[in-house]
């Protein structure tokens, strides 16, 4: 049975999203989003920064999410969620998946760390409004290509997994103007998905 240790309100969402869509039977290892579990000797061991997610499948114990949903899709998959190789989709289906954490992510993790996790008298102004001045320009694109469709490569697939799990955290933040209507509107699909509404409840 798949083992996926979990946080919530966390990148671990991703992973229990897809693990939902796929309707794969998981154990969830449920651990607060606190340096007394995260970064314990216990959890340290799965993941030497003590981050989440980290899957074990087996002898198997893999971290980075994207790296998860990969491994997922290729070992238990029951279909879909990918296009194929040599689909005309494929290409664009592997750049929105990694757009997710090279693009849309970095900055996000600076807007976390200047307006949640750092105490107050150490938040910096200028690197809160550069990191949102970023987010909005790494957004921009996505909103042009949700313009004709309703998932990233018109199917929903694993990329929306990713980047639609980015762009409902970016819009949780306050971080998606009310100008890019289409990510908005992306983000409303996603919340209607029953899957991603089990996953966020996790
Ligand atoms: N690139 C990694 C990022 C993992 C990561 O930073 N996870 C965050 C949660 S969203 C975490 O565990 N943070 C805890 C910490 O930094 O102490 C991935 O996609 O899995």
């Amino acid at each position: 049975m798949l083992k996926l240790h979990f946080a919530p309100n966390s990148r671990a969402g991703r992973i229990v999203w897809l693990l939902e869509e796929l309707e794969l039977p998981y154990d969830l290892n449920r651990m607060d989003f606190h340096p007394r579990d995260l970064k314990s000797d216990e959890h340290r061991a799965r993941h030497p920064l003590g981050r989440v997610p980290v899957l074990d499948d087996g002898d198997v114990s893999i971290y980075e999410s994207g790296a998860i949903v990969e491994y997922i899709l290729e070992r238990h998959k029951k279909g879909g969620l990918k296009p194929a190789v040599d689909s005309p989709q494929f290409p664009d289906y592997l750049q929105w998946f990694h757009y997710c954490e090279g693009m849309v992510m970095p900055p996000m993790n600076t807007i976390v760390v200047h307006t949640i996790l750092l105490p107050p008298e150490r938040r910096d102004e200028t690197v809160l409004g550069q990191a949102q001045r970023l987010l909005t320009r790494a957004l921009a694109p996505v909103d042009e290509t949700l313009a004709d469709k309703d998932y990233l490569i018109g199917d929903f697939s694993a990329a929306d997994i990713m980047l639609g799990h980015a762009c409902f955290m970016s819009n949780r933040l306050g971080c998606v103007s009310d100008e890019m209507t289409h990510v908005k509107d992306y983000v409303r699909r996603i919340e209607a998905r029953p899957a991603f509404q089990k996953a966020m409840a996790s």
